[in-house]
């Protein structure tokens, strides 16, 4: 942690809050992320830049997609394209702009051999006219797609992969394959926030950093660094309607943060957006817990592993929180296929502690 803290404050100046003497520059010498990425390339003797550039391709598709956000009243952008997708959801005209924009600059960055998104069935290979790279990426390009129509605050989600033998990859099937890895070997993750301001916000297992679009610049600048997880929150987030389909440990820990035991202990707000982005962007900033169970009808529960749930807990872990399926930490599920779903629970160490502990009672696992 002393090392992030240094590697932070020699690109921020100052310490690693971002505290630093009057410049009289202010403004004027914001950090990129581009800046921000290439700098900790430094660190990585090894490292040839293909990163950067993949993530300068996935910082781009974030900036295009938040400009047809933004202008989608105006563009006559809202509403449904008239097709669905592999999940059998109604596919928005932004779903399908936004997973364009994602496949056709990650693919001309030459840094990824592979893709999968939440709006594509199979597994993409990328075009070797563009020199493919030793990357895979798992990406839903607009998550929340339910509010978009609502002007509420969507976003986009990615998980970066390293793959052994690009070359050896021929077919989507193979392809697929390769992408089926733990949360834990994942290189980088991220999502991007299209709300009252554009964050995007990003780990590469050291730390987890906070940009902010400024739009007269068009650059993500640094504005938190470090972000750490309050150890315990007061909010939880859980789509309460359907609360007669949970398990009983969801039940049990829910009506525990409703109906405290201890009558000085306040109960705990409900928060609930319904686009994950945006509830797990509170959940950083303010703690509290996450939650999307397995119910009686989804068994498995909604959200997706590859491109929701692995990633959000890889930058949840990075920044000191926690996160769970109920039976294992979300980092350690192998995944069998690219659509999978896992139930996911994720948020304070503290609030997720209790759920666990609330789980292995119900269960007799303690
Ligand atoms: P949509 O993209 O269909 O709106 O789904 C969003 C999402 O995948 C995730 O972002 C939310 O946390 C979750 O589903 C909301 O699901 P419910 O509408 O069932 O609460």
């Amino acid at each position: 942690m002393d090392a992030l803290k240094s590697n932070i404050a020699s690109i921020v100046g100052g310490d690693a809050s971002g505290d630093r003497a009057p410049t009289g520059l202010e403004g004027l010498d914001s950090v990129t992320l581009t800046r921000f990425v290439l700098h900790g390339q430094k660190s990585h003797a090894e490292a040839k830049g293909d990163l950067t550039m993949l993530l300068a391709a996935v910082q781009l598709a974030c900036k295009v997609t938040e400009t047809c956000v933004r202008r989608a009243g105006i563009a006559n952008l809202y509403g449904l394209a008239g097709s669905g997708n592999v999940q059998g959801e109604d596919q928005k005209k932004l779903d399908i702009i936004a997973n364009d924009t994602f496949k056709v600059n990650i693919q001309s960055s030459g840094k990824c051999c592979v893709m999968v998104s939440e709006e594509e069935d199979l597994a993409i290979l990328c075009d070797r006219t563009y020199n493919t790279g030793k990357y895979a990426i798992a990406f839903d390009p607009l998550d929340g797609s339910s509010n978009i129509d609502a002007n509420v605050s969507i976003g986009s989600i990615f998980a970066i992969y390293k793959i052994d033998d690009p070359a050896a990859i021929t077919t989507p099937q193979e392809a697929a394959k390769e992408i089926l890895q733990p949360g834990r070997e994942m290189v980088c993750a991220g999502y991007a926030m299209y709300g009252s301001a554009t964050n995007l916000v990003i780990s590469m297992g050291e730390g987890v950093h906070g940009f902010t679009l400024d739009p007269s610049l068009g650059e993500f600048v640094l504005t938190d660094p470090n972000m750490r997880i309050p150890s315990r929150g007061k909010i939880y987030s859980v789509n309460e309607g359907n609360a007669r389909m949970w398990d009983p440990a969801t039940t049990e820990y829910i009506k525990g943060l409703k109906y405290p035991e201890d009558p000085d202990k306040k109960a705990y707000a409900l928060r609930y957006i319904g686009s994950m982005v945006a509830d797990i962007h509170r959940t950083l900033l303010y703690g509290g817990v996450f939650i999307y169970p397995a119910d009686a009808k989804s068994p498995d529960g909604k959200l997706r592993l590859l491109y929701e749930a692995a990633p959000m807990a890889f930058l949840i872990h990075h920044a000191g929180g926690k996160s769970t399926t109920g039976k294992e930490d979300i980092l350690d599920v192998m995944p069998t296929g690219i659509h999978q779903r896992v139930p996911v629970y994720m948020g304070s160490p503290e609030d997720v502690a209790d759920f666990e502990a609330v789980h292995a009672k119900i269960n007799n696992t303690v």
